[in-house]
């Protein structure tokens, strides 16, 4: 096995970045190349990603990564883009948080009832899912017009290489998969009226999935060729890949604009408990099941920052988290597990609002509504680390955070408070390196074992752990604390 350097593109929801990651048997290390700004636009409006752009960074990227053995393309899920029958793009991709979904799971629960639905698909109800979005848009000219759907990593990975594939753990997330076979639920796909010839073949981590193209590789200033590999195209996929976990018993919380909270199983749990619990079964890295819940993240604090800002009180980040931890603890909690958060704007006073209707003080001013949006975060992934082992019948002792919230101490401590295990901290860019450890295993670099990709990063990575401490609330606060977010739900 010889060393050899590998191009992860991830596409967030606030930045898009490519990375480049040299990776030996024993090394893995990685570089930030090139970080460019997501940002959304409405029009018509609809909210729309800009994905032109967004392809445009990721070519920069590339040139400025130079030399690499293969890329590998992964985003945010559910979103897709739609191309006629000459392979061109039909209009922007619309962004999960368009409100043009709403009042869709209803009409699909007309054919199919929830509790099949979820039977059939394990998927946890969130309003964008792409089986919704794709009911929402029935009667459009452009769906009537497509010939292909690809997913938004699909698309960027059509875009470099001419090459067409649905990737497996992202299909996952459009809630037309059965977690049981791993491929298209042709029951669901029916009742929801979604023609499955719309999705290019399904391929799986690790796959091979084309050849930067030759005006890629003149834009980009790469020789030829360069083979782009399947990874866990869903970025949630890829940062449980990358994981630095020591044994089995762990739970996971990817942060970023979302906190996805759960547990990684050899098999879906389907069962109408789940259901009601929200829980997803997404399909993960070599066969595994990401079994989770979605939480609003720390977008609640990102739409308040922006809130503030464009009130003329912008707020700096460190100096208000600061304040924030020297504030009474649980003071006032929101369920940050509640879709009401989901669309941009207001979100301060979205927040405070939450907090009266629940009979709790509204929160005092920009430092103590991002207390309150921490606790409340805290809480959730509490509630979510513990329902996923009763769900799932399992145990964890310990909790990893990975994602951006790494950075974030005093979530990380008060995650560790709440729930009342030690926090494992980092890495914070875990989706790019798991990106990068499924194309490394794909080529031979590492051997192609996911526990051994864990281990390297465990030993290799700088890990920073949080104990309970008390500090924060007594174990009983946080308990009443949970019960009554719990109760209010
Ligand atoms: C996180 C994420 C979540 C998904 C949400 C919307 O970036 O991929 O897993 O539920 O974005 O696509």
């Amino acid at each position: 096995r010889t060393a050899a350097r590998f191009a992860a593109v991830d596409l967030g929801a606030s930045s898009g970045r490519v990375m480049t990651g040299a990776v030996g048997p024993d090394s893995l290390e990685l570089r930030e190349v090139h970080r460019f700004p997501n940002r959304p636009v409405r029009t018509g409006g609809t909210l729309h990603w800009d994905i032109l752009a967004l392809h445009q960074g990721v070519l920069d990227g590339l040139r400025r990564a130079g030399p690499v053995a293969s890329v590998g393309v992964d985003s945010w899920a559910v979103d897709y883009g739609l191309l006629d029958a000459d392979g061109v793009l039909l209009g922007n991709p619309v962004h999960y948080r368009d409100a043009r979904t709403e009042g869709m799971a209803g009409r699909l629960a007309e054919t199919l009832p929830p509790q099949e639905l979820y039977a059939h698909t394990g998927l946890q109800y969130l309003p964008f899912n792409t089986v919704y979005q794709l009911g929402a848009a029935r009667d459009s000219a452009q769906l009537a017009a497509a010939r292909a759907l690809l997913l938004i990593p699909d698309l960027i990975s059509y875009w470099l290489t001419g090459v067409r594939g649905t990737e497996l753990t992202n299909a996952s997330t459009t809630q037309l998969i059965d977690p049981r076979t791993r491929d298209w639920s042709q029951t669901v796909a029916e009742a929801a009226g979604v023609p499955l010839s719309l999705f290019p073949p399904l391929r799986r981590p690790g796959d091979a999935a084309g050849e930067l193209l030759p005006e890629v590789l003149d834009e980009t200033g790469l020789d030829g060729p360069v083979p782009v590999t399947a990874v866990g195209s869903h970025d949630t996929a890829s940062a449980v890949a990358a994981v630095p976990a020591r044994s089995g018993r762990f739970a996971y919380i990817a942060t970023g604009t979302w906190s996805l909270a759960g547990l990684e199983l050899a098999e879906p749990v389907l069962t109408e408990e789940s259901r009601r619990a929200n829980f997803t079964n997404e399909l993960g890295v070599d066969g595994t099941v990401r079994y989770l819940r979605n939480i609003m993240g720390l977008w609640l604090l990102q739409e308040c920052m922006r809130s503030w800002e464009s009130a003329g009180s912008p707020q700096e980040f460190e100096p208000l988290l600061r304040d924030a931890g020297s504030r009474t603890p649980l003071r006032s909690v929101v369920d940050a597990g509640d879709p009401e958060f989901l669309a941009p704007g207001r979100m301060p006073q979205r927040i405070g609002e939450a907090c009266r209707r629940a009979g709790r003080p509204v929160p005092d001013g920009p430092a103590g509504t991002a207390r309150c949006v921490l606790d409340s975060l805290a809480i959730a992934h509490r509630l979510a680390v513990e329902d996923a082992q009763r769900l799932a019948d399992t145990e964890v002792d310990v909790v990893h955070v990975v994602g951006g919230g790494v950075h974030n101490e005093l979530l990380c401590q008060l995650t560790a408070d709440a729930c009342g295990l030690p926090v494992v901290a980092g890495p914070a860019e875990a989706a790019a390196l798991g990106n990068v450890a499924v194309q490394a295993r794909a080529h031979g670099v590492i051997g192609d074992d996911a526990g051994l990709v864990r281990r390297l990063l465990y030993d290799t990575l700088p890990l920073r752990t949080y104990q309970p401490s008390g500090d924060h609330g007594s174990p009983q606060e946080w308990a009443g604390a949970a019960a009554a977010v719990r109760a209010g739900r």
